[in-house]
């Protein structure tokens, strides 16, 4: 994972940046909850392809700590959900450092029935002043992760607290591509910490069974397969 953090003293700076082709784009929210939508800010107004002006009416969401959006961004071309390639997030504010951002990316994969997390993000380097801040999250492999099918945010406290915390998001973009391999059936062990390390394959002398979950009806091939070395269970 790697986040690229950029800044500027003027509250416009990165309006031009907005994608209006991501995958988010022209998509509602499956499940909201928390945002503050005083002054005119909508939790539409972080993924409708629209930086905004200045001042109010807020044309960005006004973030609480905690506050949440999720959405589906489909099983794609190939039923096996995307490949996240980037998420880029946008921030921006006239004065008392709303221009800051703070927050949690987690995915649910195809087949999955819960979420995971994905990134903490966490830029602060306007005080309390106006401004604008950029992150743009990749990863070295070409992927976040692959096989996504929702995607969560929720927003973190900045400011010290100041502001109860909030700032004003203007844009929230997530780009990828459909999956071509599929999750299921794909054993991935991850390292613990903030930046998880896939890993596939392995040696897992502790499992003794792997089941298969299809997310759609299918029927099942049996593959018997030769025993090339001693002590593989799964030959017998
Ligand atoms: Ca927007
Ligand atoms: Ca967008």
């Amino acid at each position: 994972m790697v986040q690229t953090k950029v800044s500027s003293a003027t509250e416009l700076a990165y309006s031009a940046d907005v994608s209006t082709t991501d995958l988010l784009t022209g998509k509602t929210a499956t499940s909201v909850g928390g945002w503050n939508s005083g002054n005119g800010s909508t939790v539409a107004e972080l993924n409708d392809g629209i930086h905004g002006g200045s001042g109010t009416p807020i044309e960005g969401t006004w973030t609480t700590v905690g506050a949440t959006a999720t959405y589906n961004v489909g099983l794609g071309a190939n039923n096996l959900g995307y490949d996240l390639t980037s998420i880029q997030s946008i921030a921006a504010w006239l004065n008392v450092g709303f221009g800051n951002q703070g927050y949690t990316v987690e995915v649910k994969l195809v087949g999955a029935t819960s979420f995971t997390s994905l990134a903490t993000v966490d830029h602060q380097p306007l005080g309390s002043a106006v401004g604008a801040t950029k992150v743009t999250l990749t990863d070295t492999t070409g992927a976040l992760e692959t096989g996504v099918e929702f995607i969560r945010f929720t927003a973190t406290s900045v400011n010290g607290g100041a502001g109860s915390g909030a700032f004003v998001f203007r844009e929230i973009d997530v780009f990828g591509t459909p999956s071509t391999t599929s999750n299921i059936g794909r054993l991935t062990l991850k390292s613990t910490g903030s930046s998880p390390t896939p890993v596939i394959g392995g040696i897992f002398p502790s499992v003794r069974m792997l089941e298969f979950r299809p997310t759609t009806a299918c029927s099942w091939k049996k593959s018997v397969r030769a025993a090339t070395a001693a002590g593989e269970p799964w030959a017998a």
